[in-house]
Order: structure tokens, then C-alpha cells, then sequence
């Protein structure tokens, strides 16, 4: 059985949706180990309450980007994955870390790439003016949030949305697309060739748009 590290500087409440897929046999891994860049991120209680190990590697114990970026690559290498998965994690990674972690390091991040990268993405969904909005796992590249993209799960803006409420409707579909693809990953279904994700998924297709319908 493959083996995942999952990193998180928050709630982690997607990391929470992959440890019930888990729990639930709907996702074939081991998670070897949770890792924060903060010290008080909120998900390292529950990742300990569901029995998986933690570390915390504080960003601002180090002195520059590359020094902390080998320091969490040494922790992550302890475990020896083959997967690191993102699940909302803060810190912007350098070059050498996301090569040394090449076709295995994902991330979803709450937009429909290539639209609003960077932070702050359902507030600017908003200002557009966007109907459709949503979610994207992608591989890890340099350039940030421009990985080659593995699923998006798309949610309708509805009048009077604000971006608490907005949040919630694509946060629910993270909680359903990241297992998934996690999944086609573990099941070696899922990979990065040449820069180009090749996925083998029944029914979904390589890099699929989920439409959820309903509010
Ligand atoms: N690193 C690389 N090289 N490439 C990507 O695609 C990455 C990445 C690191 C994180 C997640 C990403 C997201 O999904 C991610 C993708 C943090 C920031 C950011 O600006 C931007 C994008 C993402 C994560 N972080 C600030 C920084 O200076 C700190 C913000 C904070 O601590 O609150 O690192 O959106
Ligand atoms: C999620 O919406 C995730 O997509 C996003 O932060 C939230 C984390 O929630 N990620 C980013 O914005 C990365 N920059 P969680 O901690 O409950 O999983």
C-alpha cells in the first residue's frame, strides 16, 4: 500500500476528509504523518486523535526560505511517502524542494486554476463578478498554483453570497474531489509524465469537471 504525508498550517479539515476516506476504506494509503508549519495549526489534535503521527516544523524558526524548506523536506523524507499532499498549507515552496519532490507533491487550492491564484481567491471571485467557481488539485510546480491540473470540481455563485458562504460551497467539494484524487493515486492510476498528468479514472476521465448542481 502506498503511504501519504499530508501537510497543513490550519483547521485541516481536508485533511480530516482524507483520514475518514481512510477510515471508511473508500482510500488505500497510509498516512504516515502529518506535518504543520505552525506550531498551533488546529488539525494536529485531530490527526492525533485519529492515532497518526505529527510534526511540526515552524517556518519561523528558520532564517530564510531554503533553510526551512530543507528542514521540512529532511521530516517529510523520514517518513518516506509516495505522496505529499498539500491540504491547506501557507508557505510558498522553492524551486529545489518542489524538484525534489517532483510527480509526487499535490496541492488543492480553492479556485478553478488557471483562474485567481495566490490567497484570498473567493473574495476575488466575488469583486469579478464570476458565476461559476470552485476547486483544483494539481501537481506542485515552481510556478505557483500553475501545476498541471489533476480534477476541478466547479460550485455556482448565487446571489447575495459573501465569501464565508462562498467558501463553504467549494470547501464541500474539496472534501469530495481530494480523496478522489488521492485515490487514483494510490491506486497507481495517476501520474505526471513529460509535465502532463496522465490519469487512467473510470467514468471521470483525466482531469474531470465535476459539477455538482446544486447549491
Ligand atoms: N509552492 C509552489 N512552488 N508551487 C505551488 O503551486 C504551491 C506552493 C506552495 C503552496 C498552495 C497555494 C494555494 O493553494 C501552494 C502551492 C500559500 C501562498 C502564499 O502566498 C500562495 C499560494 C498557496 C499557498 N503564502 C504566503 C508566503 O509568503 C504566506 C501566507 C500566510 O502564511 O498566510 O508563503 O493557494
Ligand atoms: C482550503 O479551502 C484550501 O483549499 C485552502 O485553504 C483551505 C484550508 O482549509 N488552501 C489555500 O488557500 C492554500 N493557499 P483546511 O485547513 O480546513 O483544509
Amino acid at each position: 500500500m502506498k503511504s501519504i504525508v499530508i501537510l497543513i498550517s490550519g483547521r485541516g479539515s481536508n485533511m480530516e476528509s482524507l483520514l475518514q476516506a481512510v477510515a471508511d476504506g473508500a482510500l488505500p494509503v497510509r498516512v504516515a504523518a502529518v506535518l504543520a508549519n505552525r506550531p498551533d495549526a488546529k488539525g494536529l489534535a485531530t490527526a492525533t486523535a485519529a492515532g497518526v503521527a505529527t510534526r511540526v516544523v515552524d517556518h519561523k524558526l528558520f532564517a530564510s526560505r531554503e533553510a526551512f524548506d530543507a528542514a521540512l523536506a529532511a521530516a517529510i523524507d523520514s517518513f518516506s511517502p509516495d505522496l505529499v499532499v498539500l491540504a491547506g498549507f501557507m508557505r510558498i515552496l522553492s524551486d529545489g524542494f518542489v524538484g525534489h519532490f517532483a510527480g509526487r507533491l499535490i496541492n488543492i487550492h480553492p479556485s478553478l486554476l488557471p483562474a485567481f491564484p495566490g490567497l484570498h481567491t473567493h473574495q476575488r471571485a466575488l469583486d469579478e463578478g464570476v458565476r461559476v467557481h470552485g476547486c483544483t488539485v494539481h501537481f506542485v510546480t515552481p510556478a505557483l498554483d500553475h501545476g498541471p491540473i489533476i480534477v476541478q470540481a466547479a460550485v455556482p455563485v448565487v446571489d447575495g453570497d459573501d465569501a464565508a458562504r462562498l467558501a463553504a460551497r467549494v470547501l464541500a467539494q474539496e472534501h469530495r474531489v481530494y480523496p478522489l484524487a488521492v485515490r487514483w493515486f494510490a491506486e497507481g492510476r495517476l501520474q505526471l509524465c513529460d509535465g502532463k498528468v496522465v490519469c487512467a479514472a473510470p467514468q471521470d476521465g483525466g482531469s474531470a469537471l465535476i459539477s455538482p448542481g446544486g447549491v
